[in-house]
């Protein structure tokens, strides 16, 4: 990879087996399609949050081409809880779809969380000190992945707070629905931030129906969460699904997934080294906008 690009990064959100979105937004970033690669003219290079396949039409186009990419070294990419999910079946020998199978040996190669030198990813919360647990441990290793589906197991539970986030119950009584009108017990949590003290409708990421001001969490629901300080470098990261006027920058923190199932519109954020995190550097593209 070209030295100069190396701070240039161009995160895409969850694509979901959505390939048509995914052409349109890598052309409107500037990639030219050659062969089975996408490439650009400043040798800028993607970035990939994990979540590539099911839901969308499309998922096996999908793997073919984000895997040229990060095997030619134009893309890096982390894994999705929806990758995770199929390589836990295939370890545990349940059936695993066959379109799938010819990537998994590939897919197994992809980390759980990637440190660049200027930037991170990971599909849905920079929890520390799971990243820390987390740091030895490969996908490729059979008996690390079966240690994660063990009932109260350490390393499960890291796993599911970097790829899933972090959720606490919230009170039936409050009847809290998500933007697709399901009724849900847990919220999930704005994890970069300190939410003691704040109140439900603050302290979640996607957004929850009614708006909840006068109640929050309590500190004892909070005691996971570790705060994502200002002078840590800028973390990208996908999962939420959240609506078009939720906001995706804040602080040192940048989510990326805008759900292109429901939405059909795909968001990325273009990265370029030294820069300060702006709302502004977001770009999205779909078959319906555009
Ligand atoms: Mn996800």
């Amino acid at each position: 990879m070209n030295e100069k690009s190396q701070g240039k990064i161009d995160v895409v959100g969850d694509v979901h087996g959505h390939y048509q979105e995914l052409a349109k937004l890598l052309e409107k970033l500037g990639y030219s399609k050659e062969g089975n690669t996408v490439k650009h003219p400043d040798n800028r290079r993607l970035g990939f949050v994990g979540d590539f396949i099911n839901r969308g039409p499309d998922s096996v186009k999908v793997l073919s081409l984000v895997k040229s990419l990060h095997q030619d070294g134009l893309a890096v990419a982390v894994l999705g809880n929806h990758e995770f999910r199929l390589i836990q079946d295939s370890v545990s020998g349940k059936e695993v779809p066959t379109e799938y199978e010819p990537f998994l040996p590939w897919l197994r190669t992809l980390p759980l969380f990637l440190e660049l030198e200027d930037v991170r990813i990971v599909h849905a919360a920079w929890h520390f000190s799971s990243i820390e647990q987390l740091k030895k441990k490969k996908v490729s290793d059979d008996a690390f992945v079966a240690e994660t589906m063990k009932k109260k197991s350490p390393l499960g539970n890291a796993v599911k707070r970097i790829l899933s986030g972090i959720k606490i119950k919230v009170p039936p009584d409050l009847r809290l629905v998500d933007r697709f009108g399901i009724q849900r017990s847990k919220g999930r949590l704005k994890w970069w931030m300190d939410l003691r003290g704040k109140s439900f409708a603050e302290s979640f990421l996607s957004p929850m129906e009614p708006k909840v001001h006068e109640h929050g969490p309590r500190d004892e629901q909070l005691p996971m969460l570790e705060p994502y300080d200002k002078s840590e470098k800028p973390v990208f990261f996908g999962h939420y699904c959240l609506p078009p006027d939720i906001p995706k920058v804040s602080g040192q923190t940048v989510c990326v997934d805008g759900c292109v199932t429901c939405d059909k519109t795909l968001w990325a954020y273009r990265y370029d080294d030294t820069q300060i995190l702006d709302a502004s550097n977001l770009v999205q593209a779909g078959i319906k906008s555009d």
